[in-house]
């Protein structure tokens, strides 16, 4: 049995062509099927429905064989077990720094100033802001950052982007890119080697399926 994990939404909904054109087909659609394993076309292959957070952990412990994965979920996991053969070039966003329009970021990174970030990303943006020699004050927040400059609670924050218009509808500017952010194929090293004769000739379809 070969297992897959997914999340729900965009990444399942982006990487069912890949997995088509691999000939794998899920026979249940997750918003509306309470299962949380989805059998396919393939009776050796099957698609397990997880947080988009805990990807990276079934497939490091084994409990999926391999899965789909953002690169910021990637990064803040670290990646310890995964082998990450692909750049799948879905579910594309940016990570980048925004605040309130009327906050002066680029004076007060000039001056020195202690910056107070609040972020679901403390990895990424501790690796950002340390290599910009920036002093920061992170705060993790598990939801919702864009609140965080609107009461006080801080500065700026660092959020995933794409069309701007969450951080349009809170008066929010992007003021920095940080990185631009697409989902990965991951897979357990152990199943790699122990299952290679399914796996590896199904890595091979869905690469040959990404988009240019
Ligand atoms: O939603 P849930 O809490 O269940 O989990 P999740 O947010 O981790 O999962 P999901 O499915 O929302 O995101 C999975 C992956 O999709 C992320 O890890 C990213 O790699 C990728 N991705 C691509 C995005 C976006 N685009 C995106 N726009 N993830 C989140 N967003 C959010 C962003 O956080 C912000 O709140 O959408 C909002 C901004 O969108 P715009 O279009 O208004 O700029
Ligand atoms: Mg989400």
């Amino acid at each position: 049995m070969i297992t897959l994990a997914l999340s729900k939404g965009r990444i399942f909904e982006e990487t069912l062509p890949l997995l088509k054109a691999a000939g794998i087909e899920v026979l249940e659609n997750p918003e509306t099927s309470r299962k949380l394993i989805l059998p396919t076309n393939q009776d050796e292959v099957r698609v397990v429905l997880v947080r988009a957070t805990d990807v990276p952990t079934y497939v490091q412990y084994g409990g999926a064989d391999l899965g789909v994965a953002g690169r910021d979920v990637l990064i803040e996991h670290g990646g310890d077990g995964l082998y990450q053969p692909l750049d799948l070039r879905i579910a594309r966003c940016r990570m980048s720094v925004a605040t309130r329009d009327d906050f002066d970021y680029a004076s007060a990174v000039k001056q020195g100033s202690r910056i107070r970030v609040a972020t679901k990303y403390t990895e990424i943006a501790r690796q950002h802001f340390a290599e910009k020699g920036v002093h920061v004050d992170l705060i993790k927040l598990y939801g919702s950052m864009e609140l965080a400059p609107l009461t006080g609670l801080a500065d700026a924050i660092v959020d995933l982007v794409s069309t701007g218009s969450t951080l349009k509808a809170n008066r929010l500017i992007e003021v920095e890119r940080i990185m631009d952010i697409s989902s990965r194929l991951v897979v357990n090293q152990a199943a790699l080697k122990l299952k290679r004769e399914r796996l590896r000739p199904l890595i091979d379809a869905i690469a040959a399926a990404i988009p240019a």
